[in-house]
């Protein structure tokens, strides 16, 4: 992409309204821009980020087996009444009439959706175990929208659901999931622990918070020390289950087997929450099947969110410095910036689109700064975009054939000649 024709309206001030590093650096790189509180227009540098996001959490939830739908985001007010949460959601519920005087909602979850799916298709214990997913915008009229889109009212969520014939198979189910959020949290470079949690107004019994630590985040978590010396390859299933972590409201000082320093509390950006509740949705909503042995009992569920635009202020949050982004790799919008010092000087020129031409060829995304900007203003806006690399064409390219090339992490730098910049970059 050449920056010259493209849509990144970055911001040179500091947005007043921003209060946390993430929130004022997606508005300054031209990520977002909030229409009205908690609602945001993604500009085409925070899509990119948002669908390389999507697409591993695509990946790794078929990696296990589950199957990918799209539910509405409009929903009809009567399977609500059904379950019993009509009244119990309150005013976080964006409530709407549509022209017949039907009472409708726009989705704050979708169990109910879901299970009324299920009810209609599923009659026979061989169709499982089940698990659905989706990636859908989400309306909660949060009381407090804020620090961008870490807690919005519009959101974007990946949110699966649980089918089993029975308990034990519902709890490999919840386990199995657990796993495979770890493994996503990890590939988009994050640490997450997992913490006992409450199950608010989804319900159940057995939950879990996927908690990233931040100063700036909303949580407070208690967890064992132990965690902290976690890499995140280390981070499994086994290890974190056998590790006390809870968040506030279900740490107990009496009854927490970790005391004294060994004890962490910490402030947490929760990315995840996985949910075991039973038969609570399948039973009002008539999700039944037959047993092998001919019963007809309700199914087994739980429910598994990610929040996906929120992911996006979460990496930031964890990766950044004074300068701007830090992306990582896997979820950078672009990998590559290319840098032209010398834009209008036909030999720079030359040099520079044979590069990105090279590089696109062998499958590198690359963002071509071949505006006519001075040099300050082109390498303050690359650290503030924060690809991983940056590949700087200048005068020593026009005498000599060769580039600096600079790792936006490290800050390493880096002479090479023109030819060895795809080997670099593999
Ligand atoms: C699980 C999937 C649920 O809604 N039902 C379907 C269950 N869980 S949850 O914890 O309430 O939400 C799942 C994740 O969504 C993110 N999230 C938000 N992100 C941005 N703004 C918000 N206002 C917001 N509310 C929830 C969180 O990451 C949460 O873990």
């Amino acid at each position: 992409m050449r920056l010259s024709h493209y849509f990144i309206p970055t911001l040179k001030e500091t947005p007043a309204e921003a209060q946390i590093a993430s929130h004022r650096l997606m508005l300054r790189a031209g990520m977002i821009h909030q229409e009205t509180s908690g609602i945001y227009t993604w500009l085409p540098m925070g899509l990119r980020v948002l669908e390389k996001i999507e697409k591993i959490i695509c990946e790794e939830q078929d990696r296990i087996g589950c199957h990918r739908v799209l539910m509405p985001t409009i929903q009809p007010a009567e399977l609500w009444k059904k379950s019993g949460r009509y009244e119990a959601y309150g005013k976080e519920m964006l409530r709407l009439t549509d022209r017949h005087e039907r009472e409708m909602l726009y989705g704050p979850t979708n169990e109910e959706v879901i299970t009324d799916v299920i009810a209609q298709f599923v009659k026979s214990y061989r169709a499982l175990p089940l698990v659905l997913y989706q990636i859908q915008w989400k309306f909660r009229d949060e009381i407090r929208p804020r620090f961008g889109v870490m807690r919005g009212r519009e959101f974007l969520m990946k949110d699966g659901y649980s089918f089993d014939l029975n308990v034990e198979a519902a709890t490999e189910t919840y386990k199995k999931i657990y796993e495979s959020y770890l493994r996503t949290f990890r590939r988009m470079g994050l640490t997450a622990i997992p913490v006992r949690a409450d199950t608010g107004a989804i319900g159940g019994n057995l939950s879990h918070e996927f908690q990233i630590v931040a100063p700036t985040g909303e949580s407070t978590i208690f967890y064992d020390g132990k965690f902290d010396s976690l890499s995140a390859e280390e981070m499994t299933f086994d290890v974190a289950s056998n590790l006390y972590a809870a968040a506030d409201e279900m740490h107990k000082e009496d009854d927490c087997p970790i005391s004294g320093s060994d004890l962490k509390t910490a402030r947490g950006i929760e990315i995840g929450h996985i949910f075991y509740f039973g038969t609570k949705y399948s039973e009002p909503l008539g999700a039944k099947v037959t047993t092998p042995d001919g019963k007809s009992i309700p199914l087994e569920m739980g429910s598994y969110g990610i929040g996906v635009s929120r992911l996006v202020g979460a990496i930031i949050e964890a990766s950044h410095d004074d300068k701007g982004i830090i992306w990582p790799e896997a979820v950078a919008p672009y990998k590559v910036g290319l840098i032209n010092l010398k834009s209008g000087d036909a030999k720079a020129d030359t040099l520079a689109e044979g590069l990105y031409t090279q590089m696109q060829n062998h499958g590198h995304e690359v963002l071509y700064d071949d505006r006519d900007e001075r040099a300050g203003t082109k390498f303050a806006d690359m650290d503030l975009i924060g690809l991983p690399w940056q590949v700087v064409v200048g005068n020593k390219t026009i005498e000599s054939g060769t580039v600096e090339v600079k790792n936006r992490k490290t800050g390493d730098k880096q002479e090479i000649a023109l030819d060895q910049v795809l080997k670099l970059l593999k």
